[in-house]
């Protein structure tokens, strides 16, 4: 078993779309380990995406990330780092294969729906970035 960390991003949840992404991920076979609706500060979401800090589309990617609530969320199945990437598409919803949650729900490029680890290392951190361990091991 292996957990990874997810968001539901502020245009899905905007859109009514998170209990339909939840109900997705359930049925492909993830266990929700810990959970939480909020929004996230300036700093929190600048320190999130600090890896992307030179990229151009960073200030604009921090400020879509705290439009509005997001959910966060620690998942749990067999390979759960590569299979939420398969779950969730392509980054850019126009490249994202039938099926897959961005397809289904993402705006744009930016505007992607839902976030993912890419490696089993990130995973870690974001995961405790947002969740104690206590939250991550309790039940
Ligand atoms: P992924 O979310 O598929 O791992 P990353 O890590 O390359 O993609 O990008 C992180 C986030 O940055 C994406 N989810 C998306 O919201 C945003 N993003 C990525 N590439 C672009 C781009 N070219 N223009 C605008 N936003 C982007």
């Amino acid at each position: 078993m292996q957990k990874t960390f997810s968001i539901i991003k502020p245009d899905a949840v905007a859109s009514g779309k998170a209990g339909n992404i939840l109900a997705h991920l359930e049925t492909e076979g993830f266990r929700i380990v810990a959970l939480r609706m909020t929004r996230l500060s300036l700093s929190v979401a600048g320190g999130f995406y600090a890896v992307h800090k030179e990229r151009p589309f960073y200030n604009s990617l921090v400020n879509f990330m705290t439009e509005g609530p997001v959910v966060l969320m620690a998942l749990e199945r067999e390979d759960a780092v590569k299979k939420l990437r398969e779950v969730m598409g392509a980054t850019n919803p126009a490249n994202a294969a039938d099926g897959t949650i961005r397809k289904l729900y993402a705006e744009s490029i930016e505007r992607n729906a839902i976030h993912g680890s890419d490696a089993p290392e990130t995973a870690a951190q974001e995961l405790a970035y947002f969740f104690t361990s206590v939250e991550l091991n309790q039940l």
